[in-house]
């Protein structure tokens, strides 16, 4: 055995800096993705610890191993400090992340073939919500709700298919949809066809603690979430049941328990575990209630600026912790282009489709944006106004290019335009401007977090 002062700087040294590089990225960078964030040291050092030793199967109290008295303390507190905060009857923090997460409802729900509905991915929803790119749309039949023109979820079309096909489990929760959640709305549609609900609050979940967006807990059955979005803990995800979803379905928590576990899974990551239980004490906190506050302040302020530039968003604005830009007006197909562009001058969001899309899932219209790891860094709303001006002349730069009609055409193309903006001094100079504003809100000194 190495002893505790072996260093992967020394042991590994290709490995260490690669993992340099990716610290100095995060930390040169403005990250947008709006489902990252920036963890705390307190997490970290969960994720970094003996705990990964552990083999724990079960649950508190009913494991298959011994020597888990203490992994059994840790799970509990997990397991209280995310009934306490969210105010669930129930909660399974075992889940190894929102994917999984989602299948272990299904699985303690439905049985292959049963009918479900969740949002589109095209519209904003998740792929594990029916998608027919995801098992969870191969395995049952899915019926996809969308958005209408103006961005919003069309619930009349939601109660229309729900009433038609009867869905089984029907899912409310988003990945790029700006607006609050209809909780109420669609608890009255599950009502109606006497379906389970479900909420997969993975992007708003730290906004829901934070008391910035409404919770889900009254008007649904179960709710999900990963943990390391606007939560601001490690990746890995929950599962809760409410009093709601007591009082349809007394099984359900036992449901879920048997379906994570043995359904689904193996050991829990006891020490993810660990990080989740200490991001909640951190979510409990005035400073986090403060921080998601900013979260939305910041991305309100984002909107507004990037609209006063003249660039259209869908539905005009943001209820929560992103914007979804609809670069449609400049031509259909510009989100590949201005992901790569923005992320040359160290700007980091996705490309995504946007309603109406006129182009392709794979080279969509829109770029999604957000505020969770800026808000972090204590960015606020004077950053946020610059930080629009930086992306609007970084779309200003490409407007001249176009996505070919020809599928072929489309792969030269793009590496002709990788080419020319690698270069571009125009796309330099706002990465310096970028980096001035990085250095003004500086992120973790080192890897080592223990
Ligand atoms: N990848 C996540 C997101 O970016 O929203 C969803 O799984």
């Amino acid at each position: 055995m190495e002893n505790d002062k072996s260093n992967i700087q020394d042991t590994d040294p290709e490995l260490y800096g690669y993992m340099q590089e990716e610290l100095l990225r995060q930390q040169t960078s403005l990250e947008m993705i709006p489902s990252e964030n920036f963890t705390s040291h307190e997490v970290m050092q969960a994720l970094g610890s003996v705990l990964t030793n552990k083999y724990s199967e079960g649950y508190p109290g009913k494991r298959y191993y011994g020597g888990n008295q203490f992994i059994d303390k840790i799970e509990s507190l997990a397991i209280n400090r995310a009934k306490s905060l969210f105010n669930v009857e129930y909660a399974n923090v075992q889940p190894y992340s929102g994917s999984p997460a989602n299948m272990e409802v299904y699985l303690a729900l439905c049985n292959s073939g049963d009918t479900i509905m969740g949002q589109s991915l095209t519209s904003g929803g998740h792929l594990t919500h029916g998608s027919q790119a995801s098992a969870t749309g191969k395995i049952f039949k899915s019926v996809q709700y969308g958005v209408s023109a103006d961005g919003y979820i069309d619930i009349e079309e939601a109660r229309r298919l729900a009433k038609e096909n009867k869905p089984k489990l029907i899912w409310i929760g988003s990945t790029a949809y700006p607006r609050k959640l209809p909780f109420k709305e669609f608890a009255e549609i599950a009502n109606e066809v006497d379906a389970y609900l479900a909420a997969d609050i993975s992007h708003i979940s730290g906004l829901v603690l934070g008391g910035v967006h409404e919770s889900p807990v009254p008007y649904v059955h179960i709710v999900t979430t990963t943990t390391h979005k606007t939560l601001r803990g490690p990746r890995g995800a929950m599962i809760m049941v409410t009093k709601k979803g007591i009082e349809k379905d007394q099984e359900l928590p036992s449901k879920i328990d048997k379906s994570v576990f043995p359904g689904m899974q193996g050991g829990p990551h006891d020490h993810v575990t660990a990080a989740i239980a200490t991001a909640l004490l951190q979510a409990s906190t005035p400073q986090f209630k403060e921080y998601a506050s900013q979260v939305v302040k910041n991305a309100r302020a984002l909107a507004e600026k990037l609209m006063s530039n003249g660039i259209k968003l869908a539905t005009n604005g943001t209820d929560n912790h992103l914007v979804l830009a609809d670069l449609t007006p400049i031509a259909p197909g510009m989100g590949i282009f201005a992901q790569d562009a923005l992320d040359i001058a160290g700007i980091t969001m996705n490309k995504n489709t946007v309603p109406g899309e006129r182009s392709s899932p794979f080279y969509p219209s829109g770029l999604r944006m957000g505020t969770p790891a800026l808000t972090t860094r204590g960015m606020k709303e004077q950053e946020m106004a610059q930080i629009s001006d930086m992306i609007s002349d970084v779309l200003r730069i490409i407007s001249r290019y176009r996505l070919p009609d020809d599928k072929a055409e489309r792969i030269e193309y793009l590496r002709n335009f990788r080419i020319e903006i690698k270069d571009s001094e125009a796309l330099k100079e706002i990465k310096k401007k970028v980096l001035q504003m990085c250095l003004k809100f500086p992120l973790y000194s080192s890897l080592q977090h223990s």
